[in-house]
C-alpha cells in the first residue's frame, strides 16, 4: 500500500511539472446504461468503448443531473445545474431566443485561459440566439463544426439515414428549416448528408489534434456525436451490420469513431498525454423501442428521474495515471469542469459550482468526495426543488413523474400517462441492493430497517436544506421563441422556411478497393477547403510548417486567432453574477405565429459570400491557408474522400417540397470510419501497465451479421416524437 501511495504521489507530483493533459471528452446522446458492451448489453458491437474500459477506469455510478440534452449538456459544460444557468424546462429549440448565457463559464473557456487549443464537433444544443450569439465559438471553443441542436429539430422524414437508401424512419418535427451543419459561425449544408457526417466530424478532430501538436498546445476536443439520438443512422459501413437493427448500427458507428479518434491520438504519441472520457447526456429514449437504446437493469429512461434516466455509462482512460478498473464511487457529469480544471492546472471560474474535483478518484490517489446527488424533473420549479436525493447507497423520490421518452416499458411509472406525483413519504430506494428501483424500503411501515429510517431522515434534511439555498436563474426556455431566428443558408430567401435548403449531396455508391480522386469542396474560382482527412485508423503524419487545419474560406471569419499559443494561466474566466436576468433585446422582432414563416430581416444575416452563407460578420477575417491535402499513408489501401458539402449553387431553383429527392455527388465515395490499432504501448517508464492490443482489427468492424440482420428497410412502428429533446 505505501508503494502504491507513493506512486500515486509520483504521479499526482508529476501533473504539476508536467503539460497540462490533452482533453479528449466524448459525449454520447441517449445512450443508456446498458447499452455498451462492457456494461452488459449482449449485442452490442461495442469493442473501443469496451477497450476503453478494459484500459481506464469504469463507474458503476456516474450520473447526470438531469435527463434531458440541454440542460445536461449546460451541466457539462458550466459544472453548475442547470436551473442554476438557465437550461429549464425542457430543451432549446430552433427558434429559441435563450441560450448558455455568455457569463457562465464553460470548460472550453478554462482550458482555452490555460493555453489549450479547443474545439467542439457535433451537438450543441446550448442556443443559436440573434446572428448565433450562443453558438460555440462565443463560449471559449476555437473551433466548431457541428449542429447546433438535435439533428430530429428539423424535417428529416424524408433524409437518408442509413445508405444507400434507406429513409430516416418515424417522425421528426416538422415547420422547421432542415437541421444546419455550421463550421463556426458559417453554414456548410442544410441538411447534411447524415451518413458521412460523423466522417467529418472526425476529420475535424483530427485536424485539431495535429495542430495543437503542432502548435505545441495541449488540445481540449468536446466530441459530442448525434449518435444514439433518434433518428438513428450511420455510414454504408454500418448499415444492417451491427446485428442490433439500426439503433445499433448508429452506436457501431460511434464505437469506430472512438477507435479512430483514438488512433489518431495513438499515432500522434498522446497516449499517455491525454484523458479521454466518455460518457452521454441522458438515458434511453425507450420510446422508440428496439430503435432507442436500453437502460439495462435500472428503471425507466430520458425524461425521468429513474435510475434509466440519469445513470449513465461514463469511462475515463488515461494510461500511465488512471489505473485499469471499476469504480463505485459516485460522480456527476457536474464534475468535470472542477475535474479537468484541476488536471489542467487552470483557474477555477469565480461562481457557485455543484461539481467536485474528482481528480483523486481518478488518479487512485483517493475516493470521491462526492456524497450526495441532487435530480431535477425535466420541467423543474423552485416549489417542488429537487425530486430525488442519492446520498451514499440510498435515494429517495420525493416527486416522480413518467414522461413520452420512456413510454414503452413494461413499467407504467415510466410513461407519459404516469402524472406528476409527490411522495409523503418518499420512497425510499438502497442501490446497493436494487439498482433497479424496485422494491422501496418504505412500502411496508412495519419492517422499515432502523438504518433505512435513518437515511429517510438524512435525505430529507439534504433536500430541504439545497431547496432552501437553491436560487433559480432566470429560465432561457421563457424568453420564447422568434422563427425568425431559424438559421437559413440563404438568408432573405423566399418563401421560409423552405427555400432555407441547401442539401449536402448524397455521395455515389462508395466503389471499393481502389483509390479514389478527392472530390473538391467547393467549384472552382472559390476558395477551397483542403479535403478533410479520411476517417481511417491512421493519421497523416503531421509535417512542420504544415497548413493550419480546417481552412476557412475568404470571408469565412475565425473568432479567435490561431496560430499563437495563448498564455498560460494569465487570462482567468470572470465570475458570473447568479441570478441575473439576461435582458431581452427591446428591438427584437415579434414572433410570428407558428405556420407563417416571416422573412428574415436583411439586416441580421449577411448576404451569402459567392454562394456560402455566414451568421456573422465581425471579427478578424481568416486568411486563407495554403492548404494542400496531406498524403495519405503509405500502405492505406485506399483513400476515402469525405463527401463533403457541396455548396449552394447560385442561382439555385426554389427548393422542392417534402418528397424531394436528395441530390446525388457523382463519383463521390462515402468515408468510412477506420479504426485500427489505437492500443499501442504507452510511453517508456509509465508505470501503468498498459492494456492488452484489440483481439480485432477495429479496421474489421464492419463484421459479419450477428445472427440474423435486421434489413434496415424494415421499420419498426415509431410513437409520435414529443419532438427534440
Ligand atoms: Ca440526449
Ligand atoms: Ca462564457
Amino acid at each position: 500500500m505505501a508503494m502504491l501511495w507513493a506512486l500515486a504521489l509520483v504521479l499526482a507530483a508529476g501533473l504539476d511539472a508536467a503539460r497540462p493533459p490533452n482533453i479528449l471528452l466524448i459525449f454520447a446522446d441517449d445512450l443508456g446504461y446498458g447499452d455498451l458492451g462492457c456494461y452488459g448489453h449482449p449485442s452490442s458491437a461495442t469493442p473501443n468503448l469496451d477497450q476503453l474500459a478494459a484500459g481506464g477506469l469504469r463507474f458503476t455510478d456516474f450520473y447526470v443531473p438531469s435527463s434531458l440534452c440541454t440542460p445536461s449538456r449546460a451541466a457539462l459544460l458550466t459544472g453548475r445545474l442547470p436551473v442554476r444557468t438557465g437550461l429549464y424546462p425542457g430543451v432549446l429549440g430552433p427558434s429559441s431566443r435563450g441560450g448558455l448565457p455568455l457569463e457562465e463559464v464553460t470548460l472550453a473557456e478554462v482550458l482555452a485561459a490555460r493555453g489549450y487549443l479547443t474545439g467542439m464537433a457535433g451537438k450543441w444544443h446550448l442556443g443559436v440566439g440573434p446572428e448565433g450569439t450562443f453558438l460555440p465559438p462565443h463560449q471559449g471553443f476555437h473551433r466548431f463544426l457541428g449542429i447546433p441542436y438535435s439533428h430530429d429539430q428539423g424535417p428529416c422524414q424524408n433524409l437518408t439515414c442509413f445508405p444507400p437508401a434507406t429513409r430516416c424512419d418515424g417522425t421528426c418535427d416538422q415547420g422547421l428549416v432542415p437541421v444546419p451543419l455550421l463550421a463556426n459561425l458559417s453554414v456548410e449544408a442544410q441538411p447534411p448528408w447524415l451518413p458521412t457526417l460523423e466522417a467529418h466530424y472526425v476529420a475535424f478532430a483530427r485536424d485539431l489534434m495535429a495542430e495543437a501538436q503542432r502548435q505545441a498546445r495541449p488540445f481540449f476536443l468536446y466530441y459530442a456525436s448525434h449518435h444514439t439520438h433518434y433518428p438513428q443512422f450511420s455510414g454504408q459501413s454500418f448499415a444492417g451490420q451491427s446485428g442490433r437493427g439500426p439503433f445499433g448500427d448508429s452506436l457501431m458507428e460511434l464505437d469506430t469513431v472512438v477507435g479512430a479518434l483514438m488512433t489518431t491520438v495513438g499515432d500522434l504519441g498522446l497516449l499517455g498525454e491525454t484523458l479521454v472520457l466518455f460518457t452521454a447526456d441522458n438515458g434511453p429514449e425507450t420510446m422508440r423501442m428496439s430503435h432507442g437504446g436500453c437502460s439495462g437493469l435500472l428503471r425507466c429512461g430520458k425524461g425521468t428521474t429513474y435510475e434509466g434516466g440519469v445513470r449513465e455509462p461514463a469511462l475515463a482512460f488515461w494510461p500511465g495515471h488512471i489505473s485499469p478498473g471499476v469504480t463505485h464511487e459516485l460522480a456527476s457529469t457536474l464534475d468535470l469542469l472542477p475535474t479537468l480544471t484541476a488536471l489542467a492546472g487552470a483557474s477555477l471560474p469565480n461562481v457557485t459550482l455543484d461539481g467536485i474535483d474528482l481528480s483523486p478518484l481518478l488518479l487512485g490517489t483517493g475516493k470521491s468526495p462526492r456524497k450526495t446527488l441532487f435530480f431535477y424533473s425535466a420541467n423543474p420549479d423552485e416549489i417542488r426543488g429537487v425530486f430525488a436525493v442519492r446520498s451514499g447507497k440510498y435515494k429517495a423520490h420525493f416527486f416522480t413523474q413518467g414522461s413520452a421518452h420512456s413510454d414503452t416499458t413494461p413499467d407504467p411509472a415510466c410513461h407519459a400517462s404516469s402524472p406528476l406525483t409527490a411522495h409523503d413519504p418518499p420512497l425510499l430506494f438502497d442501490l446497493s441492493k436494487d439498482p433497479g428501483e424496485n422494491y422501496n424500503l418504505l412500502g411496508d411501515v412495519a419492517k422499515v430497517p432502523p438504518e433505512a429510517l435513518r437515511a429517510l431522515k438524512q435525505l430529507e434534511l439534504l433536500k430541504a436544506q439545497f431547496d432552501a439555498a437553491m436560487t433559480f436563474g432566470p429560465s432561457q426556455m421563457a424568453r420564447g421563441e422568434d422563427p425568425a431566428l431559424q438559421i437559413c443558408c440563404q438568408p432573405g430567401c423566399s418563401p421560409q422556411p423552405s427555400c432555407c435548403y441547401c442539401p449536402e449531396p448524397r455521395p455515389e455508391g462508395r466503389p471499393r478497393g481502389r483509390p479514389q480522386p478527392r472530390p473538391k469542396l467547393v467549384p472552382k474560382g472559390r476558395p477551397q477547403h483542403r479535403p478533410e482527412p479520411v476517417l481511417e485508423g491512421r493519421p497523416q503524419p503531421v509535417a512542420e510548417g504544415r497548413p493550419q487545419s480546417i481552412p476557412i474560406p475568404e470571408g469565412r471569419l475565425q473568432l479567435i486567432p490561431e496560430g499563437r499559443p495563448e498564455p498560460l494561466a494569465e487570462v482567468r474566466p470572470q465570475p458570473v453574477p447568479e441570478g441575473r436576468p439576461e435582458p431581452l433585446a427591446e428591438s427584437r422582432p415579434q414572433a410570428v405565429p407558428e405556420g407563417r414563416p416571416e422573412p428574415l430581416a436583411d439586416s441580421r444575416l449577411e448576404p451569402m459570400s459567392e454562394g456560402r452563407p455566414e451568421l456573422l460578420a465581425e471579427g478578424r477575417p481568416q486568411p486563407v491557408p495554403e492548404g494542400r491535402p496531406e498524403p495519405l499513408a503509405e500502405g492505406r489501401p485506399q483513400p476515402v474522400p469525405e463527401g463533403r458539402t457541396e455548396p449552394v449553387a447560385e442561382g439555385r431553383p426554389e427548393p422542392v417540397p417534402e418528397g424531394r429527392p436528395e441530390p446525388v455527388a457523382e463519383g463521390r465515395p462515402e468515408p468510412e470510419p477506420v479504426a485500427e490499432g489505437w492500443l499501442e504501448p504507452v510511453a517508456e517508464g509509465r508505470p501503468q501497465p498498459v492494456p492488452e492490443p484489440i483481439s480485432e482489427p477495429i479496421s474489421q468492424t464492419v463484421p459479419e451479421p450477428i445472427h440474423e440482420p435486421i434489413p434496415p428497410t424494415v421499420p419498426e412502428p415509431i410513437p409520435e416524437s414529443p419532438g427534440g429533446e
